[in-house]
């Protein structure tokens, strides 16, 4: 695929805008509607189109502009929504798009307008935030042009390039397997595909002796991927819409939502073309099907006449390669570590079978649920009792914090999983990370959880790295600090869509009385509700007389009944379809004491495979709760 050159066309339109001095608006109107498409060549899907094409459309404006984008809902079977992943919402909370939360899901046949003013730089992605959307093929790149940039004469020309995972099923169709009593171990589904943006076999045409900036998007549901040039270097400019002092790599490490800049400057032969490669990270998948392609090449194109060569693998499996630490990176504006924290949450990640013997995913022993009423309304209508907790309901798991409070989060992984998380609002600072960095370090090595201690830490960094997403690593922890100085109800939480629905995700409420006093939330809003049937008034349970009383609040699937450990539902399952499954299963859940076996058991057999890592994940806490009736659904 031929590369249209953007900087001309942008040095012309800043021209044109910078004499007339005027920030601009820039509309997209957005028919969503099924399409058909066969990104991979291997199956044709109905995915989600913008005005009857896929790949949908990237977004591309300035500093300054106010982007409005005016969507239908023209799926007829389906809700959806809009995020803006990585726009601040200064001010504008309620454009921010996650259904439940900034608000009403959009019903099929219902408009929706987003209208918001972009005040930051760099590479960003938008999604559909409601159920089970965006692996549909509801997503794509946001990009934020920056004629200002320190790096803005350094490159010719620019390249905007998504990766991602791809699904031949819709995610609907997929989701009733993976959370099922069949599946407690909590095994993500695996992909068919995986794309190079939205395609394969792509070149980026280039000249020689020429520096381009190339922005990296992943924009998947699930599969973090490798990313290097054959026999090139580049330079990192931006991570997340934050600038790095530039720095040079070899390999990237790119997670689900997270963006990398890349300045690239080519050699100045034109004999050969060279493989850009993309590795998906298999450390993430619980099996590998023999006629799943983890690598792709796409090409570095110097010459259409030459070679246009495999990749040739360098090292024996992906996850040896040491893509450079996004740890390390310091941002361009050196804005120092923040001061001491005004308020600290501390939180654990678990994977855990509940009550149904479906495997859910936990924060502090609490899988989000989203409450009946979306929460910004909640704020908006309850008063001087907003700042009060108890109005969010106890399962949309929120903290309420304070205007301006410089907040540390910092969070365990008792999970043999990484889970890139991502705070909507916010970018933050990085502060602290373990394990210590290296081959392997997304994927899961034997040996117990590293909570994070206080009291032993190594120094944090003076100008610590931020971005929005960064990865939680297998059993380790990070923590970070932002201050609360945009007031909204921001999402945090996992960015695997599976895990996202499994219910690892938590609010923040962020300044109640400075958003009762700022946000402005227009008419087509609350419209919006009305056709869908949904409260935009009351606490999370709706209540719209008695603020603090829950009553009728969703919960989440209660714990296992005294007794029950997860241990024994993964066995009573796994006895009850081994006639399907194979004796192994026995063997492996028997004997086992059900830590997880790291590397040797990837090597068993078929059963060994599906549950091993599963399950060392289920079990990381055995579930003796008493089963309070309450929170029985
Ligand atoms: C959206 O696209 C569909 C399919 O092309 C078309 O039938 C429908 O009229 C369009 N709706 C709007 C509001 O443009
Ligand atoms: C849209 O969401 C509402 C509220 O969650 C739900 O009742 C309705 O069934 C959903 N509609 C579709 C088409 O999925
Ligand atoms: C978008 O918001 C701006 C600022 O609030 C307002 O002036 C403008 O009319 C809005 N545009 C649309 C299309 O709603
Ligand atoms: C955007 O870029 C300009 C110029 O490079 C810089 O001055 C400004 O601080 C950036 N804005 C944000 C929000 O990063
Ligand atoms: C990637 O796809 C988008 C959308 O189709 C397109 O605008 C862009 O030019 C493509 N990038 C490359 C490097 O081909
Ligand atoms: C490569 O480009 C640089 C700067 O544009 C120039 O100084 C140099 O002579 C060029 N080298 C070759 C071999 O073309
Ligand atoms: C480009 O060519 C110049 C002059 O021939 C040479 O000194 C330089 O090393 C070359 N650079 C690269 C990246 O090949
Ligand atoms: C890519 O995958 C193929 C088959 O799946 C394998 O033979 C090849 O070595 C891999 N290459 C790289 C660079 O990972
Ligand atoms: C989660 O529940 C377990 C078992 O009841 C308990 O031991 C643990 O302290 C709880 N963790 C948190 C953070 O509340
Ligand atoms: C302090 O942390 C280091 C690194 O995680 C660890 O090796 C060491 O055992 C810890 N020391 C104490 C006293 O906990
Ligand atoms: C935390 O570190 C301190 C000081 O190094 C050590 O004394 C303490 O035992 C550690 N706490 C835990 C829970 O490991
Ligand atoms: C939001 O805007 C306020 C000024 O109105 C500013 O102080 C604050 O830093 C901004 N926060 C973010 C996250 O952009
Ligand atoms: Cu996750």
């Amino acid at each position: 695929m031929a590369i249209i050159p953007h900087t001309a066309l942008w040095a012309a339109i800043v021209l044109l805008f910078s004499t007339l001095c005027t920030a601009k608006t820039v509309t997209y109107d957005f028919n969503v509607t099924w399409v058909t498409a066969n990104p991979d060549g291997l199956m044709e899907r109905k995915v989600i189109g913008v005005n009857n094409q896929w790949p949908l459309p990237v977004i591309e404006v300035e500093k300054g502009d106010q982007l409005v984008v005016n969507m239908h809902n023209g799926l007829g079977d389906k809700n959806a929504s809009i995020h803006f992943h990585g726009m601040y919402q200064n001010g504008t909370n309620e454009m921010d798009g996650p259904i439940m939360v900034t608000q009403c899901p959009i019903p099929p046949g219902a408009d929706f307008v987003y209208n918001f003013t972009v005040n930051q730089n760099g590479t960003y992605w938008y999604h559909c935030h409601a159920d089970y959307c965006y692996p549909d093929g509801y997503r794509q790149a946001l990009i934020v042009h920056d004629t200002e940039s320190y790096f803005y004469d350094q490159y010719e020309e620019e390249f905007t390039v998504t990766v991602s995972d791809w699904y031949h099923e819709l995610v609907e169709g997929i989701a009733p397997d993976f959370l099922s009593v069949y599946n407690p171990t909590g095994a993500e589904p695996i992909p068919q595909a995986f794309l190079f943006n939205d395609t394969l076999n792509t070149n980026l045409v280039v000249k020689p002796n020429t520096t381009y900036l190339i922005r990296l998007i992943n924009i998947g549901a699930f599969v973090a991927q490798y990313f290097y040039i054959e026999d090139h270097t580049f330079t990192i400019v931006e991570i997340d819409g934050i600038y790095t002092e530039p720095t040079e790599a070899d390999t990237l490490y790119i997670a689900i939502a997270q963006r990398y800049a890349i300045l690239l400057t080519t050699k100045n032969t034109t004999d050969k073309n060279y493989p850009i490669v993309t590795v998906a990270d298999s450390a993430l998948l619980d099996t590998i099907p023999s006629d799943l392609r983890l690598n792709l090449t796409n090409w570095l194109e110097y010459n259409a006449d030459a070679d246009h060569p495999q990749a040739v693998m360098t090292v024996d499996d992906a996850t040896d390669l040491v893509p450079y630490d996004d740890f390390t990176l310091t941002p361009y504006d050196k804005m120092p570590l923040l001061p001491e924290p005004d308020y600290t949450l501390e939180l654990s990640v678990n994977m855990e079978i509940l009550g149904n013997g479906e495997g859910y995913a936990l924060l502090n022993n609490i899988s989000y649920t989203a409450a009946k009423v979306p929460t910004i309304f909640s704020v908006m209508s309850s008063g001087s009792l907003a700042t009060n907790e108890l109005v969010y309901g106890e399962f949309t798991h929120p903290i309420v914090l304070e205007h301006n409070d410089v907040v540390q989060v910092i969070l365990n992984n008792n999970d043999g999983g990484s889970h890139p998380f991502h705070l909507h609002g916010h970018a933050f600072q990085v502060i602290d990370r373990t394990p210590s960095y290296g081959a392997s370090f997304y994927s899961y090595v034997d040996g117990d959880p590293v909570p994070y201690n206080a009291s032993n830490h190594t120094a944090f960094p003076a100008y610590p790295a931020r971005r929005d997403t960064f990865v939680l690593p297998p059993q380790g922890h990070f923590v970070i600090r932002f201050v609360a100085d945009n007031p909204g109800v921001w999402m945090f939480h996992c960015h695997i869509d599976w895990h996202l629905s499994q219910g690892l995700g938590m609010l923040f409420i962020e300044a109640p009385t400075q958003m009762q006093e700022r946000l402005n939330i227009p008419q087509n809003h609350y419209d919006v509700c009305k056709t869908g049937g949904i409260p935009s008034e009351g606490n999370a349970a709706a209540n719209t007389m008695d603020y603090l009383d829950l009553k009728g609040q969703n919960t989440q699937v209660g714990w296992l009944p005294g007794g029950f450990t997860a241990r024994g539902v993964v066995a009573l399952v796994f006895s009850c379809v081994s006639a399907v499954i194979g004796i192994a299963f026995l063997v492996v859940y028997g004997l086992s004491d059900l830590k997880f076996k790291g590397r040797e058991e990837e090597g068993m057999g078929e059963g060994g495979k599906v549950g091993g890592k599963g399950v060392g994940k289920a079990t990381v806490m055995e579930a003796s709760r008493e089963n309070s009736g309450e929170e029985v659904k």
